[in-house]
């Protein structure tokens, strides 16, 4: 069903005050035909962001066996309307509260700390201890993307990318939620996801300009289940399907 496939992971970073900083990274799993217009398209990305100019970019190419693949559903998805990010906000703890977190407020407080990480805060959803290995960097999911092997030009989709991101994060069954805002500027549509409310968009969580964001994944269970969950979210290869349902328009 899905052929031959390779793992395309792209990651853009500039030097700064003497250290790395992430400016953009993706991560997709596309028929062996496609890989080098996707890699082309990846890197064209990566040298123009709107976070800025790149100093160095990695491309990393791997094949991948259907055997090794999980396929896995889309969540279905919803989109809330907010005027402002205030209102915005709002409406995301109310979400989180109905998802059964008990210190929303808390968990979205620390968004301020996800600046410049890579990768996800991995949160304790009742504890809010940090549960990644190198907090600095965070947990990054990869080798996912959609079953549908998309064309989609050089800009990036947004919803799409979440949605497939989101999808493979909730289908883990110690992961209980997920919050995210962009942090492209002109991106302030984020969403918060889990398994009982599917995908719920957000049209207004920050304001316009503000280069600030990042994803939580909030995490239930014990430290063993931690690191299997970890390492689900970094090595397991998932696809998922869209169902024709998702996309734009
Ligand atoms: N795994 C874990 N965390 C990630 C990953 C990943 N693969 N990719 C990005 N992040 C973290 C990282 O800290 C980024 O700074 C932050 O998330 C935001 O990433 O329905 O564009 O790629 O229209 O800027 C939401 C779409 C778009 C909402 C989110 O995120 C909609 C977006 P970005
Ligand atoms: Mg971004």
């Amino acid at each position: 069903m899905t052929g031959e496939r390779v793992s395309i992971k792209m990651r853009a970073s500039r030097w700064e005050d003497g250290g790395e900083r992430h400016i953009s990274g993706a991560e997709r799993i596309v028929s062996r035909e496609r890989a080098e217009e996707v890699c082309a398209r990846l890197l064209e990305r990566a040298l123009h962001h709107a976070r800025g100019e790149a100093d160095s970019v990695h491309l990393k190419i791997e094949r991948v066996r259907p055997g090794e693949i999980t396929v896995v559903d889309a969540l279905p998805v919803t989109t809330v309307e907010t005027g402002s990010a205030a209102e915005g906000r709002e409406r995301l703890c109310g979400l989180m509260a109905r998802a059964g977190i008990t210190r929303p407020a808390e968990v979205l407080a620390r968004m301020a700390d996800t600046w410049d990480m890579r990768g996800a805060m991995l949160l304790h959803a009742d504890t809010l201890e940090r549960l990644e290995p190198e907090p600095g960097r965070g947990v990054r999911a990869t080798y996912m993307d959609a079953l549908e092997d998309a064309a989609g030009g050089v800009c990036k989709d947004h919803f799409r990318e979440a949605l497939v991101l989101a999808s493979k994060v909730a289908h883990h069954p110690n992961l209980v939620g997920e919050v995210c805002v962009s942090d492209d500027p002109e991106y302030v549509t984020g969403y918060f996801a889990c398994r009982e409310l599917g995908y719920v968009r957000i049209t207004r969580l920050k304001e316009r300009g503000c280069p600030d964001g990042g994803r939580i994944f909030l995490f239930r269970g014990s430290r063993a289940e931690a690191e299997g969950c970890i390492r689900y979210l970094e090595e397991q290869k998932v696809l998922v399907r869209l169902r024709g349902g998702a996309g734009h328009g």
